[in-house]
């Protein structure tokens, strides 16, 4: 993997844990996950990595163990198993110790899948993720220099998963406690298991979103979108968990996509109200093409928005990724 030598990871000391190749432990994991009866085995296990490089993190940072639930632990044992990273030994941290730490290091995290449900602890955690991102920061980039990118493989793969595609409508405007902003949209979306996961979560991917992004991303959803006439999708913001997202066409030409750099510093009421008071679709600041040449974007911070599709179908890839720790990069 490249490594930006002035990464805030370097200064922080985690870079070792951020860039660990834990793949062994992935086939482990699926099986696992499939022997318990758990759908949505590549995402879950996507994300059990994540979490358990954070449960490594944390365990640096205090000295000690972290509480965990049993999906950590059985990560964990797993990695053991196959010779994988450790924490150092340490004494065992309360749950309530962790869970404040949990959520100061990583206030956009999956807390539930870290520690398990409980209900000592509040159910959401209020923090805006698009409003803690420093405006200055860029928001767009072209994945452009990869080795190849096979389409053909994600066109056949989306044959296949789009007929089935399911329809997502919404009709109202909103914020979540994350920050994420919504409005309404008229979309479909696939979900993508083997293929799309393979394709990027590849070694040369990652390192190249690595090098663009400056930071490890570390992928945690696909699917394909499907626009068919008269779908659109409203200015919004991604969740906090897909602090960055991969857009591709699979189909050819397809129209840009709005962005709004001018609004990433509003707060979410005033976005909410340009949002509402345009309909959903304010003026864009900037039209970004969307070609079969990924698309990099900060999703979670950028407001953007894909006008009223007219004509044949289109149909997109997208990948979301989240950062190792909540702390957004400057
Ligand atoms: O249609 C696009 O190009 C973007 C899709 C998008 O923003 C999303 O799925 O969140
Ligand atoms: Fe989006």
């Amino acid at each position: 993997m490249v490594l930006s030598s002035d990464s805030q990871f370097d200064a922080r000391g985690v870079r070792d844990i951020a860039t660990a190749d834990l793949s062994p432990a992935r086939r482990p994991v699926i099986e696992a996950l499939e022997a318990a009866g758990v759908g949505n085995r590549q995402r879950m296990a996507s994300e059990l990595e994540l979490e358990y490089r954070r449960y490594l993190v944390m365990a640096r940072r205090a000295g000690a163990r972290p509480a965990a639930s049993a999906a950590v632990r059985a990560y964990a044992s797993i990695a053991r198993s196959q010779g994988l990273i450790e924490p150092d030994d340490g004494p065992e941290m309360t749950h309530a110790e962790t869970a404040e730490l949990y959520d100061s290091m990583v206030p956009y995290g999956n807390r539930e899948l870290f520690l398990g449900q409980s209900e000592e602890l509040p159910a959401v955690r209020a923090v805006n993720y698009r409003e803690s991102v420093a405006t200055d920061s860029p928001t767009t980039w072209r994945v452009g220099s990869l080795p190849t990118v096979d389409l053909s493989v994600l066109r056949e793969d989306a044959n296949s998963a789009c007929p089935t595609a399911r329809r997502v409508d919404n009709e109202s405007f909103g914020v979540d406690v994350d920050g994420r902003l919504y409005s309404p949209s008229r979309t479909r979306f696939a979900d993508s298991e083997e293929t799309a996961w393979q394709f990027f979560s590849s070694p040369d991917f990652l390192a190249e979103l690595f090098r663009l992004a400056g930071e490890p991303l570390f992928l945690v959803r696909t699917s394909y979108l499907v626009y068919e006439d008269e779908d659109f999708l409203g200015m919004h913001t991604d969740g906090a968990q897909c602090k960055y997202v991969v857009l591709m066409s699979i189909s050819g030409e397809v129209p840009p996509l709005n962005t709004y750099a001018s609004l990433r510093g509003a707060s979410s009421e005033t976005l909410v109200e340009v949002a509402m008071a345009n309909s959903g679709f304010p003026e864009p600041d900037e039209t970004v093409p969307i070609t079969s040449e990924p698309l990099l974007m900060r999703g979670a911070h950028l407001p953007h928005a894909r006008a009223t599709h007219r004509g044949r179908p289109i149909r997109l890839a997208s990948a979301c990724f989240d950062t190792l720790t909540g702390t957004p990069a400057g």
